[in-house]
């Protein structure tokens, strides 16, 4: 018997390759781009590539679109359930750690790692020099998480740890971490002006693209650092370049950027306050492994035409 047809867009984890093998025929992503085709049975998507309903009624055999991640702001999910097709992607799982990595660009970006690390290796350090290159510290100060769902709880967690005073903004209140963190609703305002480190865990939605931009940059405090765990256009690119360049705020860590990857020679990666990571939210071992299996479960359930065991919710 035939088997089924997967537009994927590459390239695919090991495991992926491997856990597919001999269950569907891979075809690549141009397919999909490209014209009309009855034949195509499901899409997998691995980057993030615009899933619209267009591409949908070119493809109308589709019958499952499964996302190796958690974001699903690429995908038209209303014209997918307008066309009755399941989409499936991998909640839960990646959380840890990304409010790990969102941890790793905070301290990074206040104690000045990478400039340090740079300097370290350099010709320049002969010697030790007690006023170079002051950071700022993390431990005790205010953090304000705008996002506070599942990474953005793991993220406060963590922040406790470092005897942070957690404050947070989120469409709607959320009692149990108010209560299991101590943590504090701010308006968004509020939130910019209170604290030390700004953290980005929300979804890429129409009301968050763009939700930080000249005027939030401003309203921080010259001393903060405003860290990206999120999507790249959460954050005004233009906006910040210029926040950074003339120290409105003290640093950015970013581990998304818009667009993503920053053409090469952008003003933004040549500021000294930056810390960037080129999306790696997601990437350790343990994670990706659970992303491949998760991903590949729901591709091959909606290819059996069974209900996805990790439906978007
Ligand atoms: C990426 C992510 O999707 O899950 C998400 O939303 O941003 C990441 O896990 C993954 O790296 C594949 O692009």
């Amino acid at each position: 018997m035939a088997l089924p047809k997967v537009v994927a867009d590459g390239p695919l984890a090991p495991l992926v390759e491997q856990l597919l093998a001999g269950q569907v025929e891979l075809l690549p992503w141009s397919v999909a781009e490209a014209g009309t085709t009855a034949t195509i049975d499901g899409l997998y998507t691995y980057g993030h590539p615009l899933v619209d309903g267009a591409m949908l009624d070119r493809l109308p055999g589709v019958r499952v679109v499964s996302n190796y991640g958690v974001g699903v702001d690429h995908i038209r999910l209303a014209d997918a359930a307008a066309r009755r097709i399941p989409v499936g992607n991998t909640p839960g799982i990646l959380d840890g750690a990304t409010a790990d990595m969102a941890f790793t660009l905070l301290l990074a970006a206040a104690r000045r790692l990478i400039e340090g690390d740079r300097y370290a290796r350099g010709p320049a350090f002969l010697r030790y020099d007690p006023g170079y290159m002051l950071g700022v510290e993390a431990h005790s100060q205010t953090i304000g998480i705008i996002g506070m769902g599942r990474i953005g709880r793991q993220i406060a967690q963590r922040a406790r740890g470092f005897d942070m005073r957690v404050v947070y903004h989120n469409r709607r209140r959320d009692e149990a971490s108010e209560q299991r963190f101590d943590a504090q609703y701010f308006p968004l305002d509020d939130l910019l002006a209170a604290s030390d480190f700004v953290v980005l865990s929300v979804p890429l939605t129409d009301h968050t693209r763009g939700l930080i931009g000249a005027r939030e940059l401003r309203r921080m405090k010259p001393t903060a650092t405003l860290v990206n765990v999120a999507r790249g256009p959460v954050v005004d690119t233009a906006a910040l370049t210029t926040a950074l360049q003339e120290r409105w705020i003290f640093a950015a860590g970013l581990d998304v950027t818009d667009p993503e990857p920053l053409p090469r020679g952008h003003p933004l990666l040549a500021c000294d306050n930056l810390t960037i990571a080129p999306h790696l939210g997601s990437a350790t071992e343990q994670t990706r492994r659970k992303m491949a299996e998760m991903s590949v479960t729901n591709l091959l359930a909606g290819l059996a035409n069974q209900p996805l065991p990790f439906p978007v919710r």
